[in-house]
């Protein structure tokens, strides 16, 4: 679908309480345009829960529940339950959480809602911290980034959450980024179109956090997929496939971009290049990256989640 041709109608207005131009709430407000009206949002605290109950006013026009920080796909499995009860099987439940929310405290959660088998779509809006409460480092922080408990740099790797919701061997499991628009619309509208468990988790650039102008968000998403650092792929029933610049990557097409062109915009990491430059956290990251897309190249070649 292409932007022009989005759905006019608005599930979340204006004048919400995020950063002006997060890309949290942007990519909300397109996933809404795509599950439409007859959507139910639990919402564990984090940003999107801080805007969302800013009483008595709220940019959404679904309903939403705010829930306790752990407890996102438990109250998903609940609201799934009584739709099931009252026969409206016609309703898409949303859990909207943050990396928090899903890596860490949500983990269980989420893991017992999916072996369950509950008809709703997770999606983890990464942005690879805590912003809510301060910028904590959290499970999807990357190796080498400054957070406000983390003022050296993260000394471990971040979790492989699409390695683990895939070994759920649920029915569909996808990566996106608000800064390929199109693509994070079609994922929503196909996990719609799936009935059981679904896991999004789209990559959310956070100004204040990461350390970087506002107007820049967008492109820091784009120079995250383009270097490697954040891949978008899907896996439908354990067939992964990865998508657009990505894709073209792992066919050798294109290659991808240095990983300083993706650092060096981010205050995060400014600790890196100065005063000297940090050579074996450099070194530490590219090798990371080229480990990790060795095995993005075996997921794809045998095309199952291994
Ligand atoms: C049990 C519990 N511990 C701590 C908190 C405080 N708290 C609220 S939001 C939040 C951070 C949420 O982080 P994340 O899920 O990544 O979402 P973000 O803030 O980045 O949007 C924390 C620690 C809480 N609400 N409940
Ligand atoms: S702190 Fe980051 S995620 Fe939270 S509202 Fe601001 S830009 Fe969005």
């Amino acid at each position: 679908m292409a932007i022009k041709d989005l759905p006019r109608e608005e599930l979340m207005l204006p004048g919400a309480g995020s950063c002006p131009g997060c890309v949290d709430l942007l990519s909300l407000r397109m996933t809404l345009k795509a599950l439409g009206p007859k959507t139910i949002v639990v919402s564990p605290a984090s940003c999107t829960a801080s805007i969302a109950t800013s009483y008595p006013n709220s940019p959404f026009q679904v309903p939403l529940l705010s829930m306790a920080f752990a407890a996102g796909g438990s109250a998903a499995s609940g609201v799934a339950a009584a739709l099931n009860r009252m026969g409206e099987d016609d309703v898409n439940v949303l859990v909207w959480a943050g990396d928090g929310g899903t890596y860490d405290i949500g983990l269980q959660s989420l893991s017992g809602a999916v072996e369950r088998g509950t008809n709703f779509i997770f999606i983890c809006y990464n942005n690879e911290i805590y912003s809510n409460t301060g910028i904590q480092r959290s499970g999807a922080t990357p190796f080498g980034a400054w957070t406000t408990t983390t003022w050296t740099g993260k000394v471990e790797q971040r979790k492989d959450m699409m390695g683990i919701m895939m070994a759920h061997r649920m029915p569909y499991v996808a990566s996106a980024s608000p800064s390929y628009i199109e693509d994070l619309y079609r994922k929503v509208q196909k996990a719609a179109s799936i009935k059981g468990p679904k896991y999004l988790e789209f990559h959310i650039p956070c100004a204040p956090g990461w350390r970087f102008p506002m107007e820049r968000t967008i492109d820091v998403g784009r120079l995250a997929v383009e270097t490697g650092a954040w891949p978008l792929m899907e896996a439908e029933n354990g067939k992964v496939e990865f998508n657009l610049r990505s894709k073209q990557i792992l066919e050798g097409k294109v290659a991808r971009k240095p990983i300083e062109e993706y650092l060096k915009g981010q205050g995060r990491f400014a600790h890196l290049f100065k005063p000297e430059r940090d050579e074996k956290a450099l070194a530490a990251i590219e090798q990371y990256l080229d480990d990790e897309w060795k095995r993005y190249k075996t997921l794809a070649e045998c095309g199952v989640s291994v």
